[in-house]
């Protein structure tokens, strides 16, 4: 970790994401403030805005009241989360051709060694452009890229300038570029140690370093006072791509159309057991633990899993639980999105390699996609299943 890196990390974050999805496809919007969030006169919040109404004052989780006190004339939409799912795995795939080692960490943002790509692209600030132009032109989207030597100054790096930031720090402008920042845009900062950090009157990333490890240690507890020490140094991982062991096999498919047939539902689920079951025996591999995952319309995920009396692999056995667990569950009312089988639990200790939803890339991002969501409904004190916005009380 603390030996110098020589890769070359790049983050890139979309530009006021959702505002900027509904400023693309409402041309009426483009150069005024947007609001995405609750409509003014509920109690929610604001999801996010455009730079437009960020000069307003107007920021992320505001009551959408005093967004609305500080711009009436604003346009304020309710978001349209599928639009943004399918801007999002858009520009993933698209980053996917540019470098084979990319992780997406939310639904905006994603990391990506490009180390080795200067032969193919030109330096790292023309991969940056690259990125930036094919992003625009395909999705019709800005952006702010960083790139540095780690994930740490890449990520800062992309926040550095916003929208429209391209910013490459080199290994030797580390500190220079950390010194004058405030120990807040540092990651992990909570209000926590950011109380402590203004009771010592630390206000830059430069006065951080200056004090030892055990002073650090003595004001912020070790582990905090470790990344910190780290952090203020410009130390940080410079691995990218999936992290953990992948430790189940499935499959899952989304419906072009949300699904309420039964029939369509049972071919569909044993197309998908058949797939997993080719995967297993590939493998070598026979699992405990079958897990169906179903997603309602609207996106209210369920999953549920049973043990098996003997480690399965076969086709027809893995579509009868997960068959029998779609039943148990009735979920047959609703109209259902996705639906996927999954194995785990092996029955020998080798490595998998073959996972196809737990922990596929695409999966990690649909997961943190909704997770990113679910926090989201929480804070805005609606049910997962609304996408956290309340309910508008009346259009004005
Ligand atoms: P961010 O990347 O934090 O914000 P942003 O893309 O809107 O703006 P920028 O990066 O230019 O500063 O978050 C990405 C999306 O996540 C955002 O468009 C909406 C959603 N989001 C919420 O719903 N609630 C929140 O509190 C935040 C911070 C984001
Ligand atoms: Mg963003």
């Amino acid at each position: 970790m603390s030996k110098a890196s020589n890769k070359w990390i790049m983050h890139v974050d979309m530009d006021a994401f959702f505002a900027s999805v509904e400023q693309r496809d409402r041309p009426e919007c483009r150069g005024r403030p947007v609001v995405v969030g609750a409509q003014p006169g509920s109690r929610g919040v604001v999801a996010t805005c455009s730079y437009e109404a960020r000069a307003f004052g107007i920021r992320s989780a505001m009551p959408i009241s005093e967004a609305f006190r500080r711009c009436p004339d604003a346009v304020y939409l309710k978001p349209d989360i599928a639009r943004y799912v399918q801007a999002s795995q858009q520009v993933m795939a698209l980053l996917e051709t540019i470098s084979p080692v990319v992780e997406p960490v939310s639904v905006d943002e994603a990391y990506l060694d490009i180390t080795g790509l200067e032969r193919l692209y030109g330096a790292p600030a023309a991969i940056a452009k690259r990125v930036k132009d094919r992003i625009r032109q395909d999705v019709g989207l800005g952006c702010s890229v960083g790139i540095g030597h780690n994930r740490l100054i890449a990520k800062l790096a992309s926040e550095y300038r916003k929208p429209d930031g391209l910013t490459v720090v080199l290994p030797e402008q580390v500190e220079p570029f950390l010194d004058p920042m405030p120990p807040s845009n540092l990651r992990g900062v909570g209000p926590q140690t950011l109380k402590t950090v203004q009771r010592l009157g630390i206000q830059t990333v430069k006065q951080l370093r200056g004090m030892s490890r055990e002073l650090l240690n003595g004001y912020f507890g070790e582990k905090m006072a470790g990344s910190l020490y780290r952090q203020a140094r410009g130390l940080a991982s410079d691995q990218v791509g999936e992290r953990g062991a992948r430790q189940s096999i499935s499959k899952e498919t989304t419906f072009n159309q949300d699904v309420t047939d039964r029939d369509h539902l049972r071919s569909t689920l044993r197309a998908l057991a058949s797939e997993v079951g080719y995967s297993l025996r590939k493998a070598g591999l026979k699992g405990w633990v079958v897990t169906l995952k179903i997603r309602l319309a609207g996106f209210e995920t369920h999953t549920r899993q049973r043990r098996l009396a003997v480690p399965g692999d076969s086709d027809s056995g893995l579509f009868k639980v997960a068959w029998d667990l779609l039943e148990a569950a009735a979920f047959f009312e609703k109209p259902i999105r996705l639906i996927g089988i999954g194995v785990s639990g092996w029955d020998a200790d080798e490595p998998v390699n073959l996972d196809l939803f737990t922990s596929s890339e695409a999966d990690t991002r649909e997961r943190q996609l909704y997770s990113v969501l679910d926090s989201a409904a929480e804070r805005f004190g609606k049910g997962k299943l609304s996408f956290g916005v309340p309910t508008p009380k009346k259009k004005k």
